[in-house]
């Protein structure tokens, strides 16, 4: 018999997704392109050459997605709402693009499972990029704040919880100074404009948001990092530092009216001129809550080549021989868990927390109807026994989303890294339920404290 960690009754169980990971129907709609469709059609950007074309085609089956959901006991889902589809080139509401959340947010109603939405998940319209370079340019803060605006008088009604921006690290930097994820730019300076802008537009949603509804708790998803010295060497505490200021610092300061590290102002080198005196009270809106990103640590060391000069950190992946990886190579360290919660807590004020992702790529094949995903299932009951002790101790977490519900498309891997407490045929779009699911099931459903 498994032993499950025990949470309190009211402790939130849910799943995530994005909208361009899963949805498709990328041509349906009224939908426009964004910058991921570019990126997937320059060659040599995804591992696969695969798109989101497609995806696990949830645009069609999002009737039996969410059942599934249901079946498997989630009382929650997190999900992203793509721009492209609800807003037309020329700013108006796409009313076919909003018919889909509408009739998403009906079938959740039906099941009774509480959704959660995120407004930007990374598919910025490709128009805006093509037209003045995306997040580069400050007026895409203020497109995104039209853009919240139009969901919040659509939508606004059926969406309690509502998260701005997911992981602004990810297009701020994977995006614009290491060019693996859309727009592919490699230009240090343009990452942190980017950062400023994007934490700007964070802001200016809020806004736009409060001055339609006040009822919605507003929030953001952010994945701050536990980058840990190669060394006990001072060059590399000091490189693991910087790295920590540009996964942290660089989003958690706006949000609390705090001005950026010194460093990272050095960094934005001549673009420092368009970070505007007023940005800062922009950014530091009320937060209802925040929503925490978890899959592994970093381990940091002093910089080596040019590029690396200019963050003043290097990366070291860990040995793609040791046993203590996922799939995708990530280092498995529940303790990180609680580390970097911590580390945040004694930094920021944080309002309530929830962890709005964290989980595995385990790419085991289905065999005979079933998948027996046991390294998801180990790392998900090594982070949530984790988990318990955090909230046992005291810590203001709510609830915890695993990543993700169905296999998809993950990002510059395609489809060859699987995220999936369910098990995604792409061939013939069949569902199956992997063994670390029916973990959870019998977690979200056993007695409690
Ligand atoms: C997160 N990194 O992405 C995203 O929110 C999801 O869309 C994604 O599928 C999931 O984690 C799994 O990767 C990240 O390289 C992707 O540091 C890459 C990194 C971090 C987060």
């Amino acid at each position: 018999m498994t032993d499950f960690p025990i949470f309190p009754p009211s402790f939130e169980w849910g799943c995530a997704t994005a909208a361009f990971q899963i949805e498709g129907g990328a041509l349906e709609g009224g939908k426009r392109p964004s910058i991921w469709d570019d990126f997937c059609a320059q060659t040599g950007r995804i591992k696969d050459a695969s798109d989101g074309l497609v995806a696990c085609d949830h645009f069609h089956r999002f009737r039996e997605d969410v059942a599934l959901m249901a079946d498997l006991g989630f009382r929650h889902y997190r999900f992203s709402i793509a721009w492209t589809r609800v807003v037309r080139e020329d700013g108006s509401p796409n009313p076919e693009g909003l018919d889909f959340y509408r009739r998403l947010l009906d079938a959740l109603h039906d099941k009774g499972i509480t959704p959660n939405a995120t407004l930007f998940h990374w598919d910025l319209p490709a128009q805006l990029q093509r037209a003045h370079g995306g997040w580069l340019h400050r007026d895409t803060a203020q497109r995104f704040a039209e853009y919240a605006q139009i969901v919040a008088r659509a939508l606004g009604d059926r969406l309690p919880r509502v998260a701005t921006l997911n992981e602004p690290w990810c297009s701020a930097f994977l995006g614009h100074d290491l060019g693996v994820f859309a727009p592919g730019v490699q230009d240090r300076p343009s990452s942190l404009l980017v950062a400023h802008h994007l934490m700007l537009a964070h802001g200016l949603g809020l806004q736009a948001w409060r001055s339609v509804r006040s009822d919605t708790q507003l929030g953001i998803v952010l994945n701050p990092e536990l980058c840990d010295p190669a060394s006990d060497a001072p060059a590399d505490i000091a490189a693991a530092r910087l790295a920590e200021l540009e996964r942290n610092d660089v989003f958690l300061n706006p949000l609390f009216g705090r001005e950026w590290p010194a460093e990272m102002i050095e960094q934005i080198g001549a673009f420092a001129e368009q970070r505007r005196p007023g940005d800062l009270a922009i950014c530091a809106q009320p937060l209802d809550f925040i929503g925490l990103n978890y899959y592994t640590r970093s381990i940091a060391q002093a910089p080596q080549s040019a590029a690396e000069q200019r963050r003043g950190y290097r990366f070291v992946p860990p040995d793609p021989q040791r046993p203590d990886l996922t799939h995708i190579g990530w280092e498995i360290y529940p303790q990180g868990l609680e580390r970097v919660t911590r580390n945040l807590l004694a930094k920021w004020p944080l309002p309530p927390i929830w962890i709005t992702e964290n989980g595995a790529a385990d790419n085991t094949p289905v065999e005979a109807g079933g998948c027996d995903d046991r390294l998801r299932l180990s790392y998900l009951q090594s982070h949530l026994t984790q988990l318990a002790q955090m909230v046992a101790s005291g810590l203001d977490i709510r609830g915890y989303y695993v990543w993700s519900l169905l296999d998809n498309f993950e990002w510059a891997h395609g489809y060859t890294q699987r995220f999936g407490v369910v098990h995604v045929d792409y061939s013939t779009q069949q569902r199956t339920a992997k063994a670390s699911a029916r973990w959870l099931q019998q977690l979200i459903s056993s007695p409690q404290t």
